[in-house]
């Protein structure tokens, strides 16, 4: 009797001990698929261009990701480097032409999930640029949330080629 209750442990701590190490490889994976710093806000592959060194008008693109439990809105953008900055997208009007238009409201992003800002896409949109775009040039751009705002240092990269749509977030 004494024997089957010991092998019973044993048994039972097997289970437990397959258990953790089914569970603690399972929390890798989401922790590498998903790629966020907890409670946080991560911006990533940020850059700015203009389509021509004259150019009156220029864009920011990069890749946010709101890794808190909580929706974020980002409602707007501050510069100094231009007259207006505003959050755009690229629309398809109904003769098929892309146009951009400014996106009233601000951008909604849901708990650890990303939005990213790219050609064609979603953007952010230096008009009444102050000075020329130049390569290297550092532009420090405030990104402004209900609460709070981000202080950002965008570098200009007019050679960066358009991003693939099947851009991976991890890196
Ligand atoms: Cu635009």
């Amino acid at each position: 009797m004494k024997k089957i209750l010991y092998i019973l442990y044993i048994f039972i701590l097997a289970i437990i001990v397959a258990f953790r190490i089914y569970s603690i490889g399972h929390e890798k994976t989401y922790h590498t698929a998903h790629h966020f710093n907890h409670n946080e806000l991560k911006i990533s592959e940020a850059y700015a261009r203009a389509a021509s060194p004259n150019a009156k008008s220029g864009a920011i693109f990069f890749i946010i990701e709101n890794g808190t439990d909580v929706e974020v809105l980002l409602s707007g953008v501050k510069t100094d480097v231009a007259k207006r900055a505003e959050l755009h997208v690229h629309k398809e009007n109904k003769n098929g032409v892309m146009s951009m238009m400014k996106i009233e409201g601000g951008l909604k992003i849901a708990p650890k999930s990303a939005l990213i800002f790219k050609r064609g896409g979603q953007h952010i949109m230096l008009m009444g640029l102050k000075q020329s775009l130049e390569n290297g040039t550092i532009i420090p751009i405030e990104l402004v949330f209900q609460d709070k705002s981000a202080q950002l240092k965008i570098t200009v990269d007019n050679d960066r080629p358009i991003e693939h749509s099947s851009h991976k977030m991890s890196h």
